[in-house]
């Protein structure tokens, strides 16, 4: 079994590497990644010696390197984790989310077309919902939720999605399709919640809480979502969309004032900045459908998921200090100047 992996050099991309070359000691796992800002070729570092792994930088956009890489590994499946993931520069910069989420995916589609494939696989994210209002707590996304969404970034996503549809409708290309809730872990990028605010605190540097912090979201440690996709591409249905998330729903301002218990800093930290354009109030997953067929149920506890990441960025504090240093800084502190 040979299964090319798009954005592995990223957090849940990298993450599903290490969990699949560990449980299947006799499948190859191609990692496909241009390495973007968000891309970290040393987080591969523990793989790269492996003779099941190979690393190939070049982007998903690129029909040539992607017809080229076919030819020469002719996958079994293609896991598509690669895409520009967050909303703020989205919100910053949409043309790049439109190249790489929407394009990108078609040429991946291409490629399984002309070459032939027993799966290819959508990762996907229950933002293409659009939100749920915080006065509902009876309300849940379910994979008959109408796609909705707010931001570019999601707006994407939503589109790839329908691509994705369509190649199953018109060319018969066997696909199923997975969207979760937000995941945390190990090697999640600084830019995003959670590391976010493990780094500041650290540094003890403010911690810029979006709005009033009363936006939910469906926390999902990243090793459960690699689980389910595992779960899907080799026992889902082709066709199908899977929900994932783990019923784990928390305000912003909660997370924030965990980690700083977590890690003994001052709540005075916590510094209330300008919402986010269009902001999606709550994200909730209802996981009925890969329950029942699938089996999965999420295993990781928040409260010990939290830990253990934050014992992660403890002993891992190079990994992001380099990243937090360079261009990210740059962007940093536009996003953060007129807060
Ligand atoms: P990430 O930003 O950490 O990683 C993205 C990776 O894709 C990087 O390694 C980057 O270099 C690579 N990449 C970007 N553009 C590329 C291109 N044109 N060609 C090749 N590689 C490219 O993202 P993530 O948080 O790991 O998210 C992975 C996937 O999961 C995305 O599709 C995202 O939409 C989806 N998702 C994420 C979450 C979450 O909470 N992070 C939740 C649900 C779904
Ligand atoms: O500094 C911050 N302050 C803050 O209050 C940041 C970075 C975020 N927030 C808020 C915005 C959101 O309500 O925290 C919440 C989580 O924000 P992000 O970490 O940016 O994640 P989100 O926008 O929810 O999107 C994530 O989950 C779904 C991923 O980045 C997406 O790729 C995924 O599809």
């Amino acid at each position: 079994m040979t299964i090319i992996v798009t954005g592995g050099a990223g957090f849940i991309g990298s993450n599903f590497v290490f969990h699949m070359l560990n449980k299947y000691p006799d499948y190859r796992i191609v990692c496909l990644d241009c390495l973007t800002y968000a891309g970290n070729l040393s987080t591969l570092a523990p793989v790269m010696d492996n003779p099941n792994f190979r690393f190939v930088k070049e982007s998903i956009t690129d029909r040539e390197a992607v017809y080229k890489l076919f030819e020469e590994e002719k996958p079994d499946m293609v896991v598509n984790f690669a895409a520009e993931s967050h909303v703020d520069r989205s919100i910053e910069n949409p043309e790049v989310f439109l190249d790489t989420n929407i394009k990108g995916t078609a040429v991946l589609m291409d490629a399984c077309r002309k070459y032939g494939i027993k799966r290819y696989h959508q990762v996907s994210t229950d933002e293409v919902y659009g939100d749920l209002p915080l006065d509902r707590p009876d309300l849940f996304f379910t994979e008959e939720t109408p796609i909705h969404t707010s931001s570019p970034y999601s707006s994407s996503k939503a589109a790839a999605d329908l691509l994705v549809q369509a190649y199953h409708r018109t060319y018969g290309l066997p696909v199923t399709i997975s969207r979760c809730s937000n995941n945390y872990g190990p090697y999640h990028f600084p830019e995003k919640l959670i590391p976010l605010m493990i780094a500041n605190a650290l540094n003890d540097k403010p911690l810029p809480v979006y709005g009033k912090g009363e936006n939910v979201r469906d926390w999902l440690y990243v090793e459960d979502h690699c689980k389910a996709i595992d779960l899907i591409i080799h026992n889902g249905r082709v066709g199908e969309v899977y929900n994932i998330g783990g019923h784990n729903e928390m305000t912003n301002i909660d997370i924030v004032k965990i980690i700083c218990k977590e890690l003994g800093k001052p709540e005075s930290l916590i510094t209330y900045v300008a919402d986010r354009k269009g902001h999606d109030m709550r994200y909730a997953i209802d996981p009925t459908k890969i329950h029942n067929e699938l089996g999965w149920l999420p295993e990781t506890k928040f409260a010990d998921g939290i830990k253990k990441t934050i014992k992660w960025y403890l002993e891992n504090k190079e990994w992001w200090e380099t990243i937090i240093s360079g261009e990210y800084q740059n962007y940093y502190e536009k996003m953060y100047a007129n807060r």
